[in-house]
């Protein structure tokens, strides 16, 4: 066998073939081999363990081109450049899916910053370039929670790194898959605590349901490979620790991006049978029950939607799920717990049983306890969490659905409640057009603003909220046609809904997809907006396809009722705003003001229309609700 030249930038080097032995690891290196491979007799045997040579895989090929080793690792080198450690983990990223990469380029992530820059000539990676590593993190995490699949956030060490953490909260308390990269300093000088030295995996310990520090010696492919896996599979926070010089390390030779080919598993994990009948049984015994979608069940709202006509059950969803169904449903009640809507509570109270499908139970949900209960989760911390139920059922909610299906006689007969969810239904729309109707010193009611948005936000859009009052109102007010509605859930972070609608939009853009093409909405009040308002010169940047509606009320609207609730003085709550359609028109976007429902109407309809970032703040007195 004649030595494989292999030319690589500049370098010249004689390359001999590598076999290794899939049982016991044993290579066979040609170059330190008196035999080459081929000319070995066919009976020889590995000396270690004493395997065939078609035990053997081949690691190192004459093309240059390395082949799969273990069957893990299947992606193509071009050796015709230097291939670095960060080149390795930007395409297992890819391998694993990964399109969007959110983040901000410095001294500590150049190395990795440029393996992303030629992913992204190859057309594989997106690079958006944030003004804040907060918005970052919030991105992936609302880009995961519509999607449930992974994106990346790529930091440097120390205080880019840091600025990650509450998206990365957010996303891990809401379950959304989120991968962390983030530089560190050179490996040498990490110890002492030297400049923008954090120990960032103490930083991220508790975030990060898995982490790692790269190494030069590590199988970085590999251990990529394993921060997608358990992110996607756990729909958690994965981090990667990649120290500045690491970034830079031209590979070694056996190193191969990772792939997820048998690595994935299908997810759908059926329940126990003895489950199924319990919960079967149950609710074949009650004549009014309900069902109760939170967020798990979004993935499979046609199956929820499917059981629920088979078998009239009013449909109620948590205000994570709201969009599951649109409102003009027979079957759907709206949104339940603190931002809902009278339907949902009264014929959630009226229910003698609940089917309650991937929610949460938190205080904001206010599901009753006091109702028989059959739970569905595919996490089984989340059975039970709060309080004991009475049938908790652990399983992926669309096999369950259809176990549970299959086990429900045809025969059960639930009492028909479609006239009483419409009756509901029209006194609730009745009372929403009194509220809208009032106008207050400072501005009209949310009531109207989300009549308004009712009427002029595409059915298809998608759509980010924030945290306070707006939202609260939102939950309530909004009636949703089937706009899916990303929020910062659990964490409960303001701020969060622009750079959110950034990472939404990132899922927008992706041909074929189920997103691909729509509109995004986001909606905020004033306090929260401002906390990531640079990222609108993002938006514009990247010609972001995206709506925002911002309720001025001057001030934390929800805070100073709190402080009223308590008997404290309403102090420190007013805010010192720009005129914010100005600044969107100074970023290089299009703004609009409004201060009456007609205005707002048209306002809201020119910025749909444009095709690129626009912002429309309206004035909305915050007495009114
Ligand atoms: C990061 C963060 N800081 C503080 C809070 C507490 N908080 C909840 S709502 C709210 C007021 C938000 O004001 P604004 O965005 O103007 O909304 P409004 O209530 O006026 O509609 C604050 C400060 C929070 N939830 N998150
Ligand atoms: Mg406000």
């Amino acid at each position: 066998m004649i030595p494989a030249l292999l030319v690589s930038a500049g370098r010249l080097d004689f390359r001999m073939s590598v076999y290794v032995c899939d049982v016991c690891n044993y290579r066979y290196d040609e170059s330190k081999e008196e035999i080459p491979w081929d000319d070995l007799p066919e009976d020889w045997v590995c000396p270690l363990c004493g395997v065939g040579k078609d035990k053997f895989s081949l690691l190192d090929e004459d093309s240059g081109k390395e082949k799969a080793g273990d069957g893990g690792h299947s992606g193509e080198v071009d050796h015709s450049v230097p291939v670095t450690v960060s080149d390795v983990l930007a395409e297992t990223m890819v391998a694993w899916g990964v399109r969007w990469v959110f983040g901000m380029l410095g001294h500590s992530n150049l190395g990795m910053g440029e393996a992303v820059r030629k992913q992204e000539e190859k057309g594989k990676l997106n690079f958006v370039s944030i003004r804040h590593e907060g918005a970052a993190s919030f991105a992936c995490s609302a880009y995961g929670k519509l999607t449930r699949r992974l994106s990346a956030c790529l930091t440097i060490a120390g205080p880019g790194a840091t600025n990650l953490l509450t998206g990365l909260w957010d996303a891990n308390l809401d379950r959304s898959p989120v991968l962390a990269v983030t530089g560190q300093v050179e490996a040498q000088v990490l110890g002492p605590g030297g400049f923008q030295e954090v120990d960032l995996q103490a930083a991220f310990g508790r975030v990060a349901a898995w982490q790692q520090t790269v190494l030069a010696a590590s199988n970085y492919g590999e251990l990529m490979s394993l921060a997608c896996k358990n992110s996607l599979t756990g729909r958690r926070v994965s981090h990667l620790v990649v120290p500045d010089e690491i970034q830079k390390l031209e590979s070694r030779d056996q190193m191969m991006p990772g792939n997820p080919e048998g690595r994935m598993m299908a997810m759908e994990i059926g329940p126990p049978v003895s489950s199924v009948k319990k919960a079967a049984d149950l609710l074949g015994q009650s004549k009014r029950p309900a069902i109760i979608a939170g967020y798990g069940a979004l993935p499979v709202a046609q199956s929820v939607v499917e059981l629920a006509e088979e078998f009239s059950l009013p449909v109620i969803t948590t205000y994570k799920a709201k969009g599951l169904l649109s409102d003009n449903h027979p079957l759907a009640c709206g949104v339940v717990g603190r931002s809902g809507t009278p339907v949902a509570a009264k014929m959630m109270a009226g229910s003698d049983c609940l089917l309650v499908l991937g929610a949460g139970f938190s205080a904001h949900s206010g599901i009753l306890k006091t109702i028989p209960t059959i739970q569905v989760d595919f996490d089984a911390a989340a059975l039970a969490r709060f309080h004991s139920v009475n049938v908790p059922v652990w399983g992926e909610i669309g096999i369950t659905l259809s176990h549970l299906k299959a086990r429900l006689s045809k025969t059960v007969q639930f009492e028909d409640r479609r006239r009483d969810i419409a009756e509901n239904w029209d006194s609730w729309r009745r009372e929403k057009r009194k509220r809208a109707a009032h106008v207050g010193d400072k501005g009209i009611s949310s009531a109207a603003v989300y009549d308004v948005l009712t009427r002029t936000a595409p059915g298809d859009s998608l759509m980010t909220i924030d945290v306070g009052d707006n939202a609260y109102t939102f939950g309530r007010y909004f009636e949703s046609d089937r706009q899916p509605v990303i929020m910062s859930g659990y964490l409960g972070s303001i701020g969060f809904s622009f750079p959110a609608a950034m990472g939404v939009w990132a899922a927008s853009q992706e041909e074929g997809s189920e997103f691909a093409g729509r509109k995004v909405i986001s909606v905020s009040g004033d306090g929260g907006f401002a906390q990531y308002m640079g990222e609108f010169l993002t938006a514009v940047k990247y010609d972001m396809d995206i709506t925002h509606l911002l309720l001025n009320n001057n001030e934390l609207g929800k805070i100073s009722r709190e402080q009223q609730d308590e008997d404290f003085q309403v102090w420190n709550t007013s805010l010192v705003n720009v005129n914010f359609a100005e600044f969107a028109e100074s970023c290089g976007a299009s703004g609009y003001r409004a201060e009456t429902a007609e205005e707002l109407e048209k306002a809201l309809e020119r910025a749909i229309d444009h095709p690129g970032p626009a912002l429309v703040e309206v004035s909305v007195d915050s007495s009114l609700h």
